[in-house]
């Protein structure tokens, strides 16, 4: 069954979340790396540019994502609820809509997905552990949660259909570091481009998990992994110490930030059950 070799470049390739913060930083950057760059979200799209397809899908409505994976070669899945949040709002996005995307790709015959998972799969591990990729997964709330079941589910697909996953437990990803984890855990948008080609490009991943994170030398994650998929980081958080600790104070030491690889998220909740929860639109970011 197992029988991945060197991918081609994707003729058609889906990337969803694509009105978000990475999806609308990447959507230009990927366009020129396919044939077709198709591009999904639950609306704010915009027009289609050149080589563009624009199709809006929730990722909970079966249908719209059997539909939505049509002649997909290869996805980039950045969709779904991004920060912790009640389980009736993690749910539909990161739980059902995981399941809809894998059983669309499955139909597809989509060859390789590009998972965006989180640190906060592993988020509960003190800060004083070093993790590699094969430590059991550790998730700091229901959003970690709900990535472990990503990462699982892509095992899964894998060992049953054949299809390949690179499972990016990504850290922070923004323009630059905000506080003092994230001069641990900082990805820079130029090296996540970078790693996201090379999950597309690498051959025989089978499912593979990363830590997706820039040269950081104060990371506490195994890099070792995401070089092997031929990802080779340029940025460092170290570059931007200096302004963080002008702007920031230094967390105390039982600060969940200063606690925790997840950070605060490690302390968000638990919420209240919700009889019946809004629409998945007020899906704010917010750092750990
Ligand atoms: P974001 O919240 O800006 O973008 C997520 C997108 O998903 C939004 O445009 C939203 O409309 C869409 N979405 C939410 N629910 C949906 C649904 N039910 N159906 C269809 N689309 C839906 O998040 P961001 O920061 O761009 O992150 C992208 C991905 O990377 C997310 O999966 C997030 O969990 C992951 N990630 C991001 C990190 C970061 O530092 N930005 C760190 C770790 C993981
Ligand atoms: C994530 O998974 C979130 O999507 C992002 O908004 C940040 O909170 C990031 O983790 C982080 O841990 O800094």
């Amino acid at each position: 069954m197992n029988t991945a070799s060197v991918p081609p470049p994707p003729r058609r390739l889906l990337l969803t979340g694509a009105a978000g913060a990475l999806g609308s930083m990447l959507r230009p950057r990927l366009r020129v790396h396919c044939e077709v760059l198709r591009v999904s979200d639950l609306g704010g799209l915009g027009e289609a540019a050149p080589g563009e397809e624009v199709q809006a899908a929730p990722l909970q409505d079966r249908a719209a994502m059997a539909a939505l994976l049509q002649g997909v070669d290869a996805v980039v899945h950045l969709g779904g609820v991004s920060v912790e949040k009640p389980w009736e709002l993690v749910r539909p996005a990161n739980i059902d809509g995981l399941f809809n995307l894998y059983e669309g790709a499955r139909l597809a015959g989509t060859r390789r997905v590009v998972f965006a998972s989180s640190n906060h799969a592993i988020g509960a591990y003190p800060q004083s552990e070093r993790l590699d990729d094969r430590v059991p997964t550790r998730p700091d709330g229901y959003y970690g949660l709900s990535k472990v079941f990503g990462e699982q589910t892509a095992q899964l697909y894998w060992d049953r259909y054949g299809i390949e996953t690179v499972s990016l437990r990504i850290g922070s990803c923004f323009p630059v570091p905000r506080d003092h984890r994230m001069l641990t855990t900082w990805l820079s948008y130029d090296d996540l481009e970078r790693l996201v080609l090379a999950s597309l490009r690498a051959p025989q991943v089978g499912h593979t998990i990363v830590y997706g994170v820039s040269n950081n030398s104060r990371r506490w994650w195994d890099d070792a992994p995401a070089r092997r998929i031929g990802y080779q980081p340029l940025d460092s958080a170290d570059d931007h110490t200096a302004a963080v600790q002008a702007a920031q104070p230094v967390p105390g030491p039982d600060e969940a930030v200063a606690r925790y690889q997840g950070g605060a998220f490690m302390e968000m909740g638990p919420f209240e059950p919700m009889e019946s929860p809004p629409a998945p639109n007020n899906n704010e970011r917010g750092a750990a």
